[in-house]
C-alpha cells in the first residue's frame, strides 16, 4: 500500500458550468484530493521539505478553479490533477474529486462529482536513424521530447551502430533506447512522436526502409494493449539486438509483462541464437 496524504471536501466559490447561470451567478464546488507520496522521508526527519505541503496544495486547487472557468468538472479535475502533478515533483499519481452540491438540474440531489486518477508513467523508448546526420537527429529528437512540459527523459543510452534488420537493403543504423516519465497516455505519446519523426523530414515510403529519424514506444509502465494503431510491448522488441543491446544499458531488470523476462535475459538469449 502507498502512503497518502488527504484533502477533503475543500471548498471553493467558482463559476462553472454548461449553463450561462451557472457561469455568471456561481456556485459551491468541494474538492478532494489523495496525493500519492512517500511520506517515510518526512515521517522519520520531521521536515516538510520532503513532503507536500498540503496548504500550498490546496491553494493551488483554489487558483485553478477560480481563475478559469470551465464548462465540465471534468475539465476542471483534469486541469488541477495536471497542475499539482507538474508543481509538486513528489506526487506520483492522485486522485481528484470535484463535487457539485447545488447542481442546477431541477431535482434535489445530494451531490454530483467527478473523479480521476491520474499521474506519471515511465515509458521506454527506441530511437534509430540510418540517413543524414543521424547523431544530430537522434540528438535533436530527444531535445524536443524534453522540451514537453509533460515529458520528462530520464535516461539515455549510449548509441550504438548497427547493420539494418528485417531484409531491406539500406545505409548502417545509428540505435538508442531512451527512458522517460510522461503524464501522455499511450495514443497521445504515439501521436506526438510521429510529430517529431515528421518534423525532422521523415517521409513513411518502404516498410522498414530507410529514415531520418524512428521513434518507437517499447513499453509503458507494465501495460500490454494491442490495438490497431498500437501494439505494446512493441512486437518485435524482443527479437532484436538493436534494441536490447541499448535497453539492457539502461534497464537491464524491467520485465516484459508477456514473456516475463528482463531485459538482460531476452538479450541473453538471442546473443546464444
Ligand atoms: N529499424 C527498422 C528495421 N530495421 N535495423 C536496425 N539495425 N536498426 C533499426 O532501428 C531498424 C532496423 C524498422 O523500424
Ligand atoms: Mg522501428
Ligand atoms: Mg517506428
Amino acid at each position: 500500500m502507498e502512503d497518502q496524504i488527504r484533502i477533503s471536501d475543500l471548498e471553493i466559490y467558482s463559476n462553472h458550468g454548461v449553463y450561462k447561470e451557472e457561469k455568471v451567478l456561481g456556485q459551491k464546488f468541494l474538492v478532494s484530493a489523495v496525493l500519492y507520496t512517500d511520506t517515510k522521508r518526512a515521517g522519520v526527519s520531521d521536515r516538510i521539505e520532503y513532503s507536500v505541503d498540503y496548504g500550498n496544495v490546496c491553494h493551488r486547487i483554489a487558483e485553478v478553479m477560480e481563475k478559469n472557468t470551465f464548462d465540465l468538472i471534468e475539465c476542471a479535475a483534469e486541469t488541477i490533477a495536471k497542475t499539482l502533478l507538474l508543481e509538486f515533483p513528489l506526487i506520483r499519481h492522485l486522485e481528484i474529486e470535484v463535487k457539485k452540491p447545488w447542481a442546477p438540474i431541477g431535482m434535489p440531489i445530494e451531490s454530483v462529482a467527478v473523479k480521476i486518477f491520474r499521474g506519471w508513467h515511465r515509458a521506454y523508448l527506441g530511437v534509430g536513424s540510418n540517413m543524414g546526420d543521424r547523431m544530430e537527429y537522434i540528438s535533436s529528437a530527444i531535445d524536443r521530447i524534453e522540451e514537453q512540459q509533460d515529458t520528462k527523459v530520464v535516461h539515455v543510452s549510449g548509441l550504438i551502430e548497427t547493420k539494418p534488420y528485417g531484409g531491406v537493403e539500406q545505409e548502417d543504423f545509428l540505435n538508442g533506447c531512451i527512458a522517460i516519465d510522461t503524464l501522455k497516455d499511450p495514443l497521445e505519446l504515439l501521436d506526438f512522436l510521429m510529430d517529431v519523426e515528421k518534423q525532422s523530414g521523415r517521409v513513411r515510403t518502404v516498410r522498414w526502409g530507410p529514415r531520418t529519424l524512428d521513434l518507437d514506444i517499447l513499453m509503458y509502465d507494465d501495460l500490454v494493449m494491442n490495438e490497431r494503431e498500437l501494439t505494446i510491448p512493441h512486437k518485435e522488441m524482443h527479437k532484436r539486438m538493436f534494441v536490447l543491446e541499448p535497453l539492457a544499458e539502461i534497464a537491464p531488470y524491467l520485465m516484459h509483462p508477456l514473456l516475463r523476462k528482463t531485459i538482460s535475459e531476452l538479450k541473453e538469449t538471442i546473443e546464444k541464437e
